[in-house]
């Protein structure tokens, strides 16, 4: 291996045992398709593209051209009172691929931002139709929004709150939908748990009464807290309470958007059109950061129309939203999906992926595997006294073996690039098995 030329000090990771990493650093140099190449030279199958976000695989041509092209052309373009091409053109592909009548798209540059962008929306939409008292957000427990305050605030998973003091005041939390005695080993939806999404009903509207309620805002699919899939008829029921009163549904589709789950969106998946989506990662292919939020007809118009003439309507924004560079590559990336047929590919695979990962329940500590579309997740038992570090050691166990997988807890994620081949399931999959297999012994 060659001498690295730079300290890797400096450089405070995020997400990331800093310490621990930088004692035992696993660098990845380039990628291409489905491998990465580590620092080493070793071909490191992706089994997590890359954090949710390279659905098409890695480096392809088609977007790292118009990425360049771009760059050559209009590196960087004001978009406060100004326009160009590419969110334009953008925003219509999304408003022709998105369901209903989601037809507006606001861009921003990560998941967090959409997610924030999305609650202030809300806010401004309420406020704008007289109702400014609607001011609660629901989130839901062991949900995942990104790392804004907003978005911590809704979100439900203590270590990314715990420390951090001020949230947002006028937020609560549904119940999580996992229960692992009911519902392990399921596979694609599990059967019990669509009453869950009644405690908004019975409890989250009559504590705060509807008229002050905003929006909730779910993941259809919560993939940071470990692969919860929603119970059949869960988010049908969430969806139709909250029109019963006049509550925004928002879907935060940063992972599931783009065919992750075999369909576009979670949304076209699960036939529950919310009233907006946020989307990030998989809109470029993780090639440059770029995140939108996509809202109904309705919510554009009662934001716009209320302003006077000339006014701006909605005081928010980012410096590099629609980023020209973001624009090439999500236009890029949306037609390499689309030509590739990536969404439905996803669809035709899932039953073989299905089975691969379901056949490690005779693994040692496997406790749950659950699978929609080109995710699993498989929870181990956690160590007595350890938790957290049998998954890890999957995870270095598999790094070694050149295979990267995700993990969170003593839970193990999947979620290939949607050009994973048949082989490369079998490869992903032997590969954790023989890790798992190996857990506690040197
Ligand atoms: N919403 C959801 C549903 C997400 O999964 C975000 C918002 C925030 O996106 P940004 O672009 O601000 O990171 C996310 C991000 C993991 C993992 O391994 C998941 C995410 C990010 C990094 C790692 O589960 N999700």
């Amino acid at each position: 291996m060659p001498p690295r030329d730079y300290p890797l000090d400096p450089f405070w990771m995020p997400f990331t045992a800093n310490r621990q990493f930088k004692a035992a650093p696993r660098m990845l140099v380039s990628a291409r398709d489905m491998h990465f190449e580590a620092e080493d030279g070793r071909k490191i199958l992706d089994g997590t593209a890359g954090l949710w976000c390279v659905n098409a695989g890695h480096c392809r041509a088609r977007i790292t051209e118009a990425i360049q092209r771009q760059a050559g052309t209009l590196d960087y373009g004001p978009i406060f009172q100004m326009g160009h091409p590419g969110p334009f053109k953008v925003a219509e592909r999304l408003k022709k691929l998105l369901p209903g009548d989601l037809d507006y798209s606001f861009f921003t540059n990560s998941g967090s931002e959409s997610v924030d962008t999305a609650l202030k929306i809300a806010l401004a939409y309420h406020r704008a139709r007289g109702e400014g008292n609607r001011r609660w957000l629901i989130g839901r427990e062991r949900g995942y929004h990104g790392a804004g305050f907003g978005g911590i605030s809704v979100g439900g998973i203590p270590a990314t709150r715990k420390a951090f003091g001020n949230l947002l005041p006028a937020v609560d939390h549904l119940a999580q939908t996992h229960n692992l005695e009911k519902n392990s080993f399921s596979r694609g939806q599990p059967s019990w748990g669509a009453q869950l999404a009644d405690e908004l009903e019975n409890r989250i509207i009559p504590l705060h009464d509807a008229s002050n309620i905003a929006a909730v805002i779910v993941e259809p699919m919560a993939g940071s807290a470990g692969v919860l899939v929603p119970p059949r008829g869960y988010l049908e029921r969430l969806r139709a309470i909250c029109d019963k009163h006049g509550i925004l549904l928002i879907f935060d589709e940063v992972i599931t958007g783009f065919g992750r789950l075999g369909a576009p969106f979670a949304a076209d998946l699960f036939g529950v059109v919310p009233d907006m989506i946020c989307l990030a990662k998989g809109l470029t292919n993780g090639t440059v950061p770029m995140g939108a939020v996509t809202v109904r007809k309705g919510i554009y118009d009662a934001v716009t129309n209320a302003a006077p003439a000339n006014a701006i309507e909605l005081a928010h924004g980012y410096t590099y939203s629609g980023h020209p560079l973001g624009a090439a590559a999500a236009l890029a990336s949306l037609e390499l999906y689309d030509e590739e047929g990536l969404f439905q590919r996803a669809r035709e695979l899932a039953p073989y992926f299905e089975e691969a990962v379901h056949s490690l329940r005779e693994a040692p500590q496997v406790i749950d595997i659950r699978n929609l579309g080109l995710v699993a997740g498989i929870e181990l038992e956690p160590a007595p006294g350890k938790p957290v570090t049998r998954a890890y050691e999957a995870f270095l166990r598999c790094f070694e073996k050149g295979v990267l997988i995700r993990t969170t807890g003593d839970i193990i994620a999947l979620s290939p690039p949607l050009i994973v081949s048949r082989s490369q399931i079998d490869e992903l999959v032997g590969t954790l098995g023989a890790a798992l297999r190996g857990i506690g012994k040197t």
